[in-house]
Order: C-alpha cells, then sequence, then structure tokens
C-alpha cells in the first residue's frame, strides 16, 4: 500500500513533511514525496497519469497558509477523479484552521503528528477503523468530530532524520511528474541544495502575537522548548553531508537557537568545530542573546545571526505582539555581534494597522543605532488564522488581507517603509531629515530619486561585505556563497521593490 506525501512548497524544504516522510519509511511503510512547486490547473492531466499508474491509497498533504489555495484546487481534483483515495491534511494551517481544511480533505492532522499518523496509514492498511486515533478529525453524518492531541513528543533524539535529498520522490517538472533526480533537487531545492536546514529543538516560550507559537501554546498548554542531544545534531548534518557533499552551509531553523543553555553550546561548538566545519546560520531573540553563547558559536562557525527587532515602539512591542525584549537589549545585542564581526539580519514587521507614524518613526531611531553593516529582512503583517493578533483583529473590525493570499515580503510603499528599508544604507543625518521632513514635496522628491540606485547599488554592496565578513574575507567562499544563493540574493535585492 503506497502513501503520497505532496508539498506545495517552492522548494524541497519541507522539514515537517520530510519528518513524516522517515518515520513512515522507518516503520517500513512505503512512502513517497511528490513536490509540486509550481501548482497549476492546467497540470492536472499529468498529475492524473501519473497517480493512474502509481496508485497510492493514501494522499497526505502538508501545508501553510500561503498554500492553501493550491491544496484546495489539488483536493478537489483528486476527489472528482480518484475518490478512492484517502486525502489527508496535514501541517500548520489544518492545525491552526481545521474545521476549513475538512471542507477539502477526508481527514486532518493537527499538530506535531509523526506517530499518529503511522498509526493512520498502519490502521489502513490493515482496515481497521481510524476514528479513535488521536490528532485526527474528520466529519460524520455532517458533523466535525476533533479529536484529542497526543502529548507533544518529548524525546526528540528518537526521530530518525528528515533526508536532504529523498531517495524514492517526484516532482512536477516542465509539466510532468517525474523522478526526483540530482539536477532535478539541485533546480528545486533552496540555493541548489547548498544549504542544508535543520531544526534541533522544537516550542518557543513565548507567545508573540503574530506567530503561530501562540496558538501552539493554546493547543499544547505551556509551550516548553524540547531538545536535541549534540550526538543527533551533528549526527544528522554529517549524514546530510555525506549524502549530498555540496553541501556548504547550515541553516538551523529553530526558533530560537539561544535557548540551549551554556555547556550544551560548548559541546556543540567543539563537536561541530572537529566534524562539520561548515558556516552556518541561526536565530534567536533579543531576550535570549547572550555574549557567551555568541562567542562560543562565532568561534564553531555561525556566520549570520537572525534577530527580530519587529517594531522599535515599545508600545506595539508590549501592546499588540506581545513581545516583552527591550530596544535596549536588542541594540546591546547588535554591538556585540558586531564586535564579533559576524554577518547579520534583523527582522522588523511593516504594515501594522496597529501602528501610528510615531511608532514607525520610533523604529526607525532604533534601527538608526545598529551598527553598520547589517541588513533588514522587511516583513508585510499578516493575520494568520487562529493567532492572537488575528483574533484582535477580528474583535476589533480591522480589515487585513486575506493570509491565505497575502505574500509576506510585499510591504507597501509608503514613504516611512521605504526610509525604513534605506536605514541600513545612508548615512544617520540623511535618513533623520527625510523623516522630519516627511510630509514636504521636496523630500518625497528626493526619496524617488535615491530609492533606486541604492537599493541596486548600495544594497548589493552591503550584502557582498557581509557575506565576505561571514567567510572571514575568504574570497573563493564568498564567491561559492554568491553563485549559490544568487537566486534569493537577487529576489531579496530587487523582488521587494
Ligand atoms: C522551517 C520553517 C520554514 C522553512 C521550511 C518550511 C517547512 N514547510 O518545513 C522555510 C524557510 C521554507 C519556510 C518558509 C516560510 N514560512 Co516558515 N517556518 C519554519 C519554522 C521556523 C519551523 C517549521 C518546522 O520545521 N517545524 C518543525 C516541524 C517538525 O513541525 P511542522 O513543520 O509543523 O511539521 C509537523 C506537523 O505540522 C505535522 N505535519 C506537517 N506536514 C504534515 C503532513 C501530513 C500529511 C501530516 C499528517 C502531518 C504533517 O507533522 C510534522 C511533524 O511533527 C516555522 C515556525 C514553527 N515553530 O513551526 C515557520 C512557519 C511554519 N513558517 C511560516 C511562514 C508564514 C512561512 C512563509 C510563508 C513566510 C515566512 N515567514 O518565511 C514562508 C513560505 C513557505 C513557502 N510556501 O514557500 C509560519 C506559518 C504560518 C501559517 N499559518 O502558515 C510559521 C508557523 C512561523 C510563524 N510565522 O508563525 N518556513
Amino acid at each position: 500500500m503506497k502513501t503520497l506525501l505532496v508539498t506545495f512548497q517552492d522548494n524541497t524544504d519541507v522539514i515537517g513533511l520530510k519528518y513524516i516522510h522517515s518515520y513512515l519509511c522507518k516503520k517500513q511503510i512505503d512512502s513517497h514525496i511528490l513536490f509540486i512547486p509550481k501548482y497549476d490547473k492546467k497540470h492536472n492531466p499529468s498529475i492524473e497519469r501519473f497517480l493512474k499508474g502509481f496508485q497510492p491509497k493514501i494522499i497526505g498533504i502538508s501545508l501553510m497558509s500561503p498554500e492553501f489555495d493550491n491544496a484546495k484546487e489539488f483536493s478537489i481534483f483528486i476527489k472528482n477523479r480518484f475518490p478512492e483515495i484517502i486525502l489527508v491534511w496535514g501541517g500548520i494551517h489544518p492545525t491552526i484552521e481545521p474545521k476549513e481544511c475538512l471542507n477539502y480533505a477526508d481527514y486532518i492532522f493537527k499538530g506535531e503528528s509523526e506517530q499518529a499518523f503511522f498509526e493512520f496509514v498502519d490502521a489502513i492498511s490493515k482496515n481497521k477503523p481510524v476514528n479513535d486515533i488521536l490528532n485526527i478529525g474528520y466529519k460524520s453524518s455532517g458533523e466535525i468530530v476533533i479529536n484529542k492531541l497526543r502529548l507533544l513528543n518529548e524525546n526528540l533524539d528518537d526521530l530518525p532524520f528528515p533526508e536532504h535529498f529523498p531517495q524514492e520522490s517526484f516532482v512536477l517538472h516542465n509539466g510532468n511528474i517525474v523522478k526526483l533526480n540530482k539536477p532535478l533537487f539541485k533546480k528545486y531545492a533552496r540555493n541548489g541544495g547548498t544549504s542544508y536546514d535543520i531544526i534541533t529543538s522544537r516550542g518557543c516560550p513565548f507567545s508573540c502575537a503574530y506567530c503561530c507559537n501562540s496558538v501552539f501554546q493554546k493547543l499544547y498548554g505551556a509551550n516548553k522548548i524540547r531538545k536535541r542531544s549534540v550526538e543527533r545534531v551533528i549526527e544528522e548534518i554529517r549524514q546530510a553531508i555525506k549524502s549530498y557533499p555540496e553541501i556548504f552551509f547550515i541553516n538551523i531553523q529553530d526558533d530560537n537557537f539561544f535557548s540551549y543553555d551554556v555547556q550544551w553550546m560548548k559541546d556543540f561548538a567543539e563537536a561541530y568545530e572537529r566534524e562539520i566545519k561548515k558556516n552556518f546560520v541561526c536565530r534567536t531573540t533579543p531576550t535570549h542573546f547572550d555574549e557567551e553563547k555568541f562567542s562560543i558559536l562565532r568561534k564553531a562557525g555561525l556566520s549570520w545571526l537572525v534577530m527580530g527587532l519587529q517594531s522599535g515602539s515599545p508600545r506595539i512591542n508590549k501592546e499588540i505582539y506581545n513581545r516583552f525584549a527591550t530596544n535596549e537589549k536588542f541594540i546591546e545585542a547588535t554591538k556585540i555581534v558586531r564586535k564579533y564581526n559576524s554577518a547579520c539580519y534583523y527582522d522588523v514587521i511593516l504594515d501594522n494597522p496597529y501602528e501610528t507614524e510615531q511608532d514607525t518613526i520610533k523604529t526607525i531611531e532604533v534601527i538608526l543605532e545598529i551598527p553598520k553593516p547589517f541588513m533588514l529582512q522587511l516583513f508585510s503583517l499578516v493575520f494568520y488564522q487562529g493567532t492572537k493578533i488575528y483574533d484582535k483583529a477580528i474583535n476589533e473590525n480591522i480589515i487585513f488581507e486575506d493570509p491565505h493570499k497575502k505574500n509576506f515580503v510585499r510591504y507597501r510603499q509608503t514613504f516611512l517603509n521605504r526610509v525604513i528599508r534605506l536605514s541600513p544604507l545612508l548615512p544617520k543625518n540623511l535618513i533623520r531629515l527625510m523623516v522630519k521632513n516627511r510630509k514636504s514635496y521636496w523630500a518625497k522628491i528626493l526619496l524617488n530619486l535615491i530609492y533606486l540606485p541604492s537599493i541596486l547599488i548600495l544594497e548589493p554592496l552591503v550584502w557582498l561585505r557581509l557575506i565576505l565578513i561571514s567567510f572571514d574575507y575568504n574570497i573563493s567562499a564568498t564567491i561559492n556563497m554568491i553563485l549559490a544563493f544568487s537566486k534569493l540574493g537577487f529576489s531579496k535585492v530587487v523582488l521587494r521593490k
């Protein structure tokens, strides 16, 4: 009995789905992944041909909210042509909005589901009932039933590793479904597969109002961080590199890698330096940032740090985002990052309808305190269903864009948003002058004149400088990085325009 796991993400780094796949494989289930990076209804005939030959008993789709429309179209088509296939949806979107998903799927899975989905597949293969399995939701005589959640897996070390380049997988390429081979993996993986995405811990103790971790807290109660051992983390990276030697950069995707204690960091750094010897990127919050941990990681190969400012307005951070990091703590952390000559991205959320002009100006003031060079990742606030900020906006009749459709990188081209984009590139005084005179005609003309040249010339130069810094001025590593990341870099620079 075959199980086909489907993703519409535009790259192959679907960590959650890969975990499900590895778990099924370990339990001897005949599981395969189908990557559909660019879905269009016109591809349905080739999908139909493939499914007629492949004959899966179960199709399991993994989706985040922006993939909802694709998952919906695909599911309507499957239910039409292959009513006998059992259609399951899992991932973050069915977790936060199960009822909506049950309009299209036979079953949904809420939350982390390695074991639950295995029990489901196993039961189906043995013709046993599935309705009591934890985590699932389904419709029974038109009524929606959502079962209780399994307790979270406390022992992440027991889970089999997700495969970087999953064997026995397929991809929709040029309108046809073909086996995923190395050239195609290279084409569809982010950065040509040269970076390896890993999750070393699950959960986040915070409950930022815009983040889905605030939903997990509602679902599971306190969302404590579950951590892996240094040995298993290093072993996962080692195996990934062995299977795909082109990997030269490790991308630690944990919400907050700095939540490990100093001893864990020391052990990790020592093993990493000895066995991996590759640069890595990780993420933290200003609250968890700590000089000792940073210096340990920096020495082991940490070359890019990603940290959130989100807003420079204490009011917005506390009252709207439920974030309690102070601007002082954030600035102090950025100075330490500079002191250790590390590259960094700082995240800022734009287009918040609760923000006044004064709040946005406070954000600019904080950005101007960050020592250069640095880059900003600017996001347009998305109100994901189930999050605290979504509930608040619904209660208060605040109008926002549909979270299924909104592209989080396409922020509004307002005067202040554009000034924020230029803040890491231009002298402080010039930025302050434009902010002060934002209502005047000449400031608008000036901004229009300098905007494009700044982001087409200065921004790539800052980017280049940061890559050089991240590789300790090693030219050949820098060139490698630019080649591998050129597509992503290009979109960062130009598409956000
Ligand atoms: C790593 C990561 C990514 C990676 C990989 C994403 C992936 N699919 O694995 C990348 C960089 C590609 C990515 C991109 C985006 N991400 Co992201 N990402 C994360 C992050 C930090 C960790 C995800 C993860 O690996 N978790 C650990 C695994 C084990 O959990 P999981 O993915 O939920 O999978 C489990 C269950 O959901 C379930 N499951 C998953 N799939 C399936 C399928 C079936 C059939 C079943 C039964 C079960 C099941 O079982 C899995 C194993 O336990 C989360 C934050 C978080 N804490 O989860 C955000 C998060 C998932 N991302 C988010 C968003 C918004 C995005 C972006 C849209 C924008 C952005 N901010 O970057 C993009 C666009 C993606 C795209 N369409 O191309 C949001 C999703 C919100 C939403 N409602 O959709 C999150 C929750 C962060 C947030 N803001 O709250 N992301």
